[in-house]
């Protein structure tokens, strides 16, 4: 009858000894962190973690500091430097400063560091866990979907790539189909040009003379107004134009050096005088002598008649001369003289006619003339094609990722609307900061580098370079990217001076890692 309770009552004491003996580890190894347990050994004295000395294991937890480094006292607020573990089951273990424990403040979300007080912790870990897996959740969401948004720029970009260098080669092609082409529109020009050229210029000359004699005795019989077929110091005095440095009075003396003389002829004039005053010279507004109006001079300015004025664009004017002539040709059939010219004005100021050329001359003029129109069509086209390819290198020099994931912001532009300014950043090119109120904009820099630590270098752009700060350095702009569905800048801010910091959101920095997360893989484990 007893043996069985006392059976019992041994299984029981064996049982709370048993309990008890936990309880007592329990509270030795309180805030030990999971990783050091092995060097807490109940019954084996313990060695202070920094090697510093070496307690009875009694000494552990029993809320009097023994090590220097406090790893005697995890679980009590004994050592000014102790570090209490927070175990906190269900979510992340912490560390917290072991002077938290058991001040009355619920720090661990399991609240064992308020193992002592009365204070009643509600254990948030839970909660937490659950706050922190839906945080993760949705973080991967994101980056799944701008994963997505991501692989269509990337195979964009790959296929814009390609775009590009096929067009290159066509241009390239072009460009050396438009070289022959030209090369052969050169010909005909160059044979006629070389045929007639002399020819051309000898004429040229010849009425070039022409022009200038009548200039010549316009200029003297306009100069002369006592007409004494002499021009005297008074008569040249009154073309003020023609005192050269204008800050005193035309002078007598200024005069006679034009002169050289008291009075000049009209040979000496010729000679001597007529080669200083021809640029600036100007008729003067009422002439006195009733002599018939000449017709109207060339704008003094261009007074050198040997310089024709080129009827093309092109600067070459050696290549325009046979067109010139040519038009004029055609204007002026009426007129009886022969005289080529290649003035274009001249028409207007004397009644010579334009030459008259042979049937040969005009057809090879007519070919010339063809031959370098379409010298210069080719030729503006193959600097339009160098324009193309120049641009289409430009774009495929720009660095747009390792996969090309920035490629859409090439030549694209994004504006953060802050309450003073609208801050715009033109990818790879420069940003801005605008004044909302008016006012000039200032250049916060231009397109330097991709500016990211060595393992992620392209989560960062800088722009540098910008306007110089009043008294300071240059402004400059880093733009960091985070993961979003859309290529958007939101955040603007200056944390030092003249150095401005935008944060930019866009697919292309979407994480295929954190978008490939498996909710299971959010569990906390420490
Ligand atoms: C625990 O939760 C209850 C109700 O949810 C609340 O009234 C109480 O103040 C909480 N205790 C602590 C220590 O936060
Ligand atoms: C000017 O002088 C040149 C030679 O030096 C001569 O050929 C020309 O006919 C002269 N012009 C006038 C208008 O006298
Ligand atoms: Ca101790
Ligand atoms: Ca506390």
């Amino acid at each position: 009858m007893m043996f069985p309770s006392y059976v019992n009552l041994l299984v029981f004491s064996c049982l709370l000894t048993l309990i008890a003996g936990g309880n007592i580890e329990q509270t030795a190894l309180r805030g030990v962190q999971t990783s050091l347990l092995s060097m807490y050994v109940p019954s084996k004295p313990f060695t202070c973690l920094d090697r510093s000395m070496t307690i009875p294991y009694e000494f552990v937890n029993d809320d009097y500091c023994d090590c220097r480094d406090g790893s005697d006292e995890p679980g009590t607020s004994a050592c000014p430097n102790g570090r209490f573990f927070c175990e906190n089951k269900g979510y992340v273990g912490t560390l917290i400063p072991s002077h938290f424990v058991g001040d009355g403040i619920c720090d661990c979300c399991d609240g064992s560091d308020e193992y002592e007080t009365n204070v009643v912790c509600n254990n948030t870990c839970f909660e937490l866990a659950q706050r922190n897996q839906a945080e993760r959740e949705a973080k991967r969401a994101l980056h799944e979907a701008g994963v997505a948004k991501k692989k269509e720029i990337i195979a964009h970009s790959i296929a814009i790539k390609s775009e590009r260098q096929k067009r290159l080669k066509e241009l390239e092609n072009e460009i050396q189909v438009a070289e022959k082409l030209k090369r052969q529109a050169e010909a005909p020009e160059k044979e006629a040009k070389d045929k007639y050229q002399k020819l051309w210029e000898e004429q040229r000359a010849k009425h070039e003379a022409i022009v200038r004699n009548r200039e010549i005795r316009e200029m003297f019989a306009d100069l002369d107004t006592n007409g004494d077929s002499l021009v005297s110091i008074d008569e040249l005095q009154k073309h003020t134009e023609l005192d050269l440095d204008s800050e005193n009075e035309f002078t007598n003396e200024e005069v006679r050096t034009i002169l050289g003389a008291d009075s000049v002829n009209l040979n000496d004039f010729n000679t001597t005088v007529f080669d200083q005053i021809s640029n600036s010279y100007k008729k003067l507004p009422e002439p006195p002598r009733p002599t018939p109006e000449p017709t109207p001079l060339p704008e003094p300015s261009q007074g050198s008649f040997a310089t024709p004025s080129p009827p093309l664009e092109t600067s070459d004017d050696e290549q325009n001369k046979p067109s010139h002539r040519h038009e004029e040709d055609h204007e002026n059939s009426q007129h009886s003289s022969s005289i080529p010219t290649s003035l274009e004005h001249e028409k207007h100021i004397h009644d010579d006619t334009p030459p008259e050329y042979d049937d040969e001359t005009k057809r090879l003029i007519q070919i010339a003339d063809h031959a370098r129109n379409e010298f210069n069509a080719i030729e503006g086209k193959i600097l339009n094609i160098k324009q193309q390819i120049e641009d289409l290198k430009k774009q495929s020099g720009v660095d747009t990722g390792p996969q090309g994931e920035y490629s859409a912001f090439i030549d694209q532009c994004y504006d953060y609307e802050e309450r003073e300014y609208t801050y715009r950043v033109c990818m790879f090119k420069d940003a801005k900061q605008i004044p909302k109120g008016g006012g000039s904009e200032v250049t916060i820099g231009y397109w330097d580098s991709w500016s990211g630590p060595t393992e992620n270098k392209y989560l960062r752009m800088k722009y540098a370079n910008g306007a110089t700060c009043w008294n300071g350095p240059p402004r400059s702009l880093t733009v960091t990217f985070r993961c979003g569905i859309e290529h958007k800048a939101v955040d603007v801010r200056e944390p030092s001076r003249c150095e401005y910091a935008m944060i930019f959101e866009t697919p292309s920095a979407c994480d295929e890692t954190v978008a490939g997360t498996t909710s299971h893989s959010t569990h906390v484990e420490f």
